[in-house]
């Protein structure tokens, strides 16, 4: 009993120290948006502290299974940093847990803050104060920010502050190792950086090994130059690209001291959103496949550098890299139940495609001519994978680059069983053998607690050279029709709240029907507006038949916004 109350007040009093030694700054108010906090990295260090300790409440709550932080601000300026949270499963934290993750970030004093957190533990149950044992773990990762460091500090105290819990550095990383790390530990899995990279290597080479034998491709199609956004996807991509037999790979913006800033003219995003090369390509590079990762590697686009003269690119996005993975994996499964005139049973496969509205109509059209369950969610990667975690087999894109296959066990169970029947009957060179072992190396090499650039563009490259294709191949699965994104500063942008996975205003009253009246105007015309997540504005997309109507239909909608909430 007194040793109880001894460990309460200890908690208390951990509390109360850590909440003094890093102080909401004056005037700051944090919201856990939806890629968790983030501002001008100088400014982080209590939404920092308080986050981890959230995290190591979160680890008590759910019996001490890990739960992960992750220290980075993705694609956006260097100067600028934030936190987000992994659950046990490798994936975002879990929603309902994010008003709280906003009150506690802004309590405005060491004592409003103690009692938030008793409360809160007391209305969820969690037991607080046991000392003695670990009774919570947490895992951090960050990105090369220079504020990583200082930031890292502020975490390793708020999960301090926890009695019982035990912090875990596991140094500079992508944002998905992070993931995948927390969510292989709690599988009991082995969780560590070499384990990872020994995972992405093997399933890779066994997907070569089945590649058939008339495809492949010369030595220009196994030419790949990465554009590492100067962040740490280039830094891993490095590490590994001599293993990777198979592929010659070149990194650009790798990261390396003085070779340029973090995301500054380069990266996923940048390339997406500017559609010209970034720095450090020429056209010198034209008929090279290149590929471009995001600062914290959990983006992909594809690009061509273009013989015109105004460094544009021809951009393969994340719609055209969904569209890949998807045509592969119906072609496997397609493959497995045709059973080559034998009796095999079919496997029961619910394979869906999950997108947002920003994904490009015209790969909506393609996926769904092949016959495939498309679906919709707002922008978000916690909406698509939590939808796409739905089927057998779902694979998820943003159109940023974002996105992921998920197998669920039931299936990779199927599989297995299925891959053992054939292989008893010495039925190991049957097209069904081979089709299985393909998907099962494909759901080993693609990280199944988020997107991952880095497995992602190896996943790309084994089905380029399974199905023989050129870049140029793959660019013409569609064409993407003319789209423009605008972004509208307002007074207040929560003033605008949308329904239909973000594809409809409800509110203001009045804007969906002038939305629609502009629309009406144009062949292919589509619209929609939505209150950034990440930045104090409203995005405009439009997309039409021709690059000047989609530039127009943006423009007029945007002035809508503007006259409406400006
Ligand atoms: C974040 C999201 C991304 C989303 C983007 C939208 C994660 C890991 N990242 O980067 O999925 O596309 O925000 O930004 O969830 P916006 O709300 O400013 O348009
Ligand atoms: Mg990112």
């Amino acid at each position: 009993m007194a040793a109880d109350q001894d460990h309460e007040q200890e908690q208390r009093r951990r509390l109360l120290a850590v909440a003094s030694r890093f102080p909401l700054p004056n005037g700051a108010r944090f919201s856990y948006g939806t890629a968790g906090f983030r501002a001008d990295g100088a400014t982080m260090a209590s939404a920092v502290c308080r986050a981890a300790l959230l995290a190591a409440l979160r680890s008590v709550k759910l019996a001490g299974a890990a739960v992960g932080i992750v220290i980075t601000a993705s694609h956006n300026p260097v100067r600028d940093n934030g936190v987000k949270i992994a659950d046990p499963d490798g994936g975002m934290m879990d929603q309902c847990w994010e008003p709280f993750a906003d009150t506690l970030a802004n309590a405005p004093d060491p004592d409003a803050l103690l009692q938030l957190v008793l409360q809160f533990a007391k209305d969820e149950g969690i037991p607080l104060g046991r000392g003695g044992h670990h009774t919570a773990q947490v895992l951090l990762g960050r990105d090369t920010r220079p504020t990583g460091e200082y930031l890292l500090d502020a975490a390793l105290q708020g999960i301090n502050a926890i009695v019982g819990a035990r912090a875990i550095d596991m140094g500079i990383l992508t944002t998905p190792q992070l993931h995948w790390m927390v969510r292989s530990k709690n599988k009991g899995i082995k969780a560590s950086e070499s384990d990872y990279f020994t995972q992405l290597i093997d399933s890779f080479r066994r997907l070569l090994e089945l590649v058939p034998k008339d495809k492949g491709g010369d030595d220009l199609s196994k030419k790949l130059i990465v554009d590492g956004a100067n962040g740490i996807g280039g830094v891993k991509l490095e590490q590994i690209k001599a293993e990777l037999s198979g592929l010659n790979i070149i990194v650009r913006n790798s990261g390396k001291e003085g070779e340029g800033i973090l995301n500054h003219m380069c990266g996923a995003d940048f390339v997406q959103k500017e559609r010209v090369t970034p720095h450090g390509f020429s056209p010198d590079d034209i008929g090279v496949r290149c590929a471009s990762l995001d600062g914290d590697a959990d983006r992909l686009v594809y690009f061509h550098v273009s013989s015109a003269s105004n460094n544009s690119v021809a951009l393969v996005d994340g719609d055209k890299i969904l569209s890949l993975f998807a045509l592969f994996i119906r072609e496997q499964l397609d493959i497995i139940s045709d059973n080559g005139g034998q009796a095999n049973k079919p496997l029961p496969s619910r394979l869906g495609i999950v997108q947002t509205a920003y994904a490009n109509g015209a790969s909506t059209k393609f996926l769904k001519s092949l016959g495939l369950e498309v679906v919709f969610t707002p922008t978000g990667v916690k909406y698509l994978h939590k939808k796409a975690l739905e089927y057998d087999i779902g694979i998820y894109f943003e159109a940023n680059g974002h996105g992921t296959v998920l197998f669920s066990e039931d299936f990779i169970a199927q599989l297995e069983s299925l891959s053992n029947e054939l292989c008893s009957r010495a039925d190991t060179v049957s097209a069904q053998y081979q089709a299985a072992m393909r998907l099962m190396a494909a759901s080993q090499l693609i990280n199944q607690a988020v997107g991952d650039a880095l497995s992602g563009f190896l996943l790309v490259e084994a089905i380029l050279q399974y199905k023989g294709w050129s870049f140029q191949n793959w660019c013409e699965l569609y064409s993407d029709l003319p789209s423009r994104q605008l972004k509208v500063k307002v007074i207040d942008r929560t003033a605008i709240i949308t329904t239909d996975a973000e594809t409809k205003v409800s509110q203001p009253s009045g804007l969906q029907e002038l939305i629609d009246m502009e629309i009406a105007n144009y062949a292919h015309g589509r619209c929609f507006v939505r209150p950034s997540g990440t930045e104090d504005v409203v995005r405009v997309y439009a997309e039409a038949s021709t690059q000047e109507a989609a530039d127009s239909l943006a423009k007029s909608v945007a002035c809508h916004v503007e006259s409406l909430l400006g």
